[in-house]
């Protein structure tokens, strides 16, 4: 049969929120290729989502519910499901109250029909929920106080800088829609330059890369900081569109450059020569996320947001600090903000979940996240799943926390959903739509919780076809040219709410309409050392990054192999070979690896992939022990101490 191409949008929790071409062939994927008519898709799509058909099509595809019989998962109809459902729901809310019920939701789809899922729990209860983010909460956190909100300037803003700062950001595996635009920028004479612990693809582009130490971007930005201040290099302006600005002044003071930069680890000539890039301008610091995956992690952000704004960056074209677009800003909700009864802490998922008393968590719901696998504690998070009297996991794929569940309920892929997505890198909006149908088991999301409503007498939940949602959600705008139908023709369409650049007339959103500068200096890291043990290196930094093969825990193409990898620079473990089985050690836990030697590292780090799978031993999260950011109630993933023993 003759291939088809149709067009729908990548749903992943990916700043990018591609426009996708597939051809589809006798009802199968055959081909993935990015939209060359989106701006910032321009026609190609990344490695894990190119090869996502496999996936699609794979073993671990969920294609019928499942229920949990004498200790198994077995098939079963969705009649079956729900209707186990429904009836544990209203006999647990009536029994213990609806706070006995939490429903978590990750980002495993961006869509923005998602929120009808928490529409459900809000209106059968309230429900417990979660509180806190543990991927961006700090990092949101300290921009919505220092400018009043968390957005950033048109992507395409970034071909006006002649500096362009990523600090702590991979954008060739996270954010590769990125790349080409930092190209085009470096084309019209921007010079990139790269701040990041881990040496990585981005120093491909970087006319200068720093290396500092683990955590210590609070100090580089401070040296930065004081270096302007010497040479008076500060924007005349600071003073009137900051807050505070003798108080960080005085901070910045509190040491001189050289002794910032020694405290980052960094030679003091290289913060000289980012003085001087913040000083000529315009210069854009692009934050990344993993700097604020730290206990210091807002405060690490307000760092830069400072250094942004005195060095008079912040308002510039061609400036900016972007952390974040604001991906939900152009859609209505589906309901009113409810409060909950109560909240489980999401960095802390284990612990809040078997402390809860009076009534106890008696059933958890996943939607869209694998936290058995993604969370830290991942032990303490599947023990605490596993004591869980009714748990029940909606996903494409079983996970390692679906094979938890007592009941399974499978919805479509990406390729076969339906919805509408903002993205948290640009300001283009785009609608997903099936490009094969969902295997006849499978039921679409809204749909499921519909027929839940019906089951357990919500008849305030909209039982609307999903078309009419979604034109429901884009009431705010479709008046502004972006209707349904005009994201049907064009694919995408740009935000209408976005202004292309973020703030005007020097002015920010906080109360006071000047830029909140920090004004102290972050307090000393808590951190669990390992014991020393024969043969064991020294202490090292586990960072756990993203891969280009992997969406968290979704693994594109293959898994992990027998063992998860572990990378280390040559002399941080004398005498071990390339190829060596080892065990990496924190004070959580330990699992085993294979270990891969990087001489471009640090001699205090250790890098493994993030989104190993739990059950097979290669969650780096049975590492990291849980514990909030400053900030946000993000999760401190990264203040993790390790030690490599031979094994
Ligand atoms: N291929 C792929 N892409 C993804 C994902 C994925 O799993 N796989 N995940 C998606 C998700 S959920 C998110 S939130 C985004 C962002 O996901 P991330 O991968 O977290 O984003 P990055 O900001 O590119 O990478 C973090 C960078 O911060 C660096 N870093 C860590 N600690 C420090 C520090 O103390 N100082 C400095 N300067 N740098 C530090 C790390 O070495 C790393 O290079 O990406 C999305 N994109
Ligand atoms: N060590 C370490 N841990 C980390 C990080 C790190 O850098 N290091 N990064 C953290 C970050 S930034 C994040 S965002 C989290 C990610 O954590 P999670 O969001 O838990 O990540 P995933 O493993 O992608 O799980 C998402 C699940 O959603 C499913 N899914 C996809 N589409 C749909 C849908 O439409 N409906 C439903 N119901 N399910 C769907 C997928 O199959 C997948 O199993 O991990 C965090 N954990
Ligand atoms: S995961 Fe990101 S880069 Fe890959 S196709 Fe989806 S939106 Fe694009
Ligand atoms: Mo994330």
């Amino acid at each position: 049969m003759a291939v088809d191409t149709r067009r729908t949008t990548c749903n992943r929790d990916c700043p990018d929120a591609c426009g996708i071409l597939a051809d589809v062939q006798d009802g199968k994927v055959v081909a993935l290729r990015g939209d060359p008519a989106h701006p910032v898709t321009r026609g190609f799509l990344c490695f894990r989502t190119s090869r996502f058909p496999a996936i699609q099509d794979g073993p671990q595809r969920l294609r019928q519910p499942l229920v949990r019989r004498g200790g198994q998962l077995v098939p079963a109809s969705w009649d079956e499901a729900l209707g186990l459902v429904a009836e544990r729901l209203l006999a647990i809310r009536a029994e213990s109250g609806p706070a006995a019920i939490f429903h978590y939701r990750s980002g495993g789809s961006l869509g923005i029909l998602k929120h009808l899922t928490d529409l459900f729990f809000d209106q059968f209860g309230p429900c417990t929920t979660k509180v806190g983010d543990i991927c961006s909460g700090a990092g949101e956190a300290a921009q919505q106080h220092d400018f009043g909100v968390c957005d950033s300037n048109d992507l395409f803003d970034l071909l006006h800088a002649r500096h362009i700062v990523l600090w702590g950001k991979n954008p060739a595996v996270s954010n590769v829609h990125l790349v080409p635009v930092l190209k085009d920028a470096q084309q019209r004479g921007a010079e990139i330059v790269l701040v990041d612990p881990i040496h990585h693809r981005g120093a491909t582009l970087a006319a200068a890369v720093l290396q500092p130490a683990p955590g210590r971007d609070f100090e580089l930005a401070l040296g930065v900081a004081r270096a302007l201040f010497d040479a008076g290099r500060i924007d005349p302006r600071a003073g009137t569109f900051c807050d505070d600005l003798p108080a960080f002044r005085a901070l910045a003071e509190r040491h001189t450059m050289a002794e910032w930069a020694a405290a980052a680890d960094v030679p003091a000539a290289a913060v000289a020569d980012l003085a001087q890039r913040f000083a000529a301008g315009p210069t854009a610091i692009l934050v990344g996320w993993g700097m604020q995956r730290r206990q210091n992690g807002g405060a690490i952000v307000r760092a830069l947001d400072a250094l942004g704004a005195v060095s008079g960056n912040l308002f510039r074209p061609g400036g900016g600090v972007s952390f974040y677009f604001r991906r939900r800003k152009p859609f209505r909700p589906f309901g009113p903000v409810v409060a909950p009864p109560r909240v489980v802490r999401e960095p802390l998922f284990a612990a809040d979940l078997m402390a809860a008393q009076d009534p106890p968590v008696r059933c958890l719901w996943v939607t869209a996240g694998n936290p058995v696998a993604m969370l830290p504690d991942a032990a303490g998070v599947a023990r605490a799943i596993e004591q869980t009297e009714f748990v029940v996991v909606a996903d494409c794929l079983l996970t390692d926390t679906a094979r938890r569940a007592h009941v399974v309920l499978p919805v479509p892929t990406l390729l076969e959903d339906s919805d509408l997505l903002g993205a948290y890198g640009h300001h283009w909006i785009g609608e997903s739509r099936p490009v094969v149908p969902m295997p006849p088991g499978v039921r679409h999301e809204v749909e499921l919780f519909q027929d839940l409503a019906r089951r357990t007498g919500l008849t305030d939940y909209p039982q609307d076809p999903i078309d009419q949602l979604k034109r429901r959600t884009l009431a705010g705008i479709a008046g502004a040219g972006a209707d349904l139908e005009q994201l049907r023709r064009q694919g995408a369409v740009r935000s209408p709410l976005a202004d292309p650049l973020l703030f005007r007339g020097e002015r920010v959103p906080t109360p006071s309409g000047r830029v909140q500068l920090v004004t102290e200096a972050p307090s000393a890291v808590q951190l669990d050392v390992p014991a020393a043990a024969p043969g064991a290196s020294a202490p090292l930094w586990l960072f756990s990054n993203s891969t280009e093969k992997s969406q968290a825990s979704v693994w594109s193409g293959h898994d992990l192999g027998a063992r998860v990898w572990v990378a280390v620079h040559p002399a941080a473990v004398p005498g071990l070979a390339a190829g060596a089985r080892v065990r990496v050690v924190s004070a959580t836990g330990a699992i085993d690896a294979e270990l891969r030697l990087d001489p471009a590292q640090r001699k205090d780090t250790a890098l493994m992939p993030k989104g190993g799978h739990f059950d097979r031993g290669h969650s780096a999260n049975q590492l990291i022990a849980a514990r909030p950011t400053d900030l946000g109630l993000g999760a401190a993933y990264l203040d993790c101490m390790v030690r490599i023993v031979p094994a």
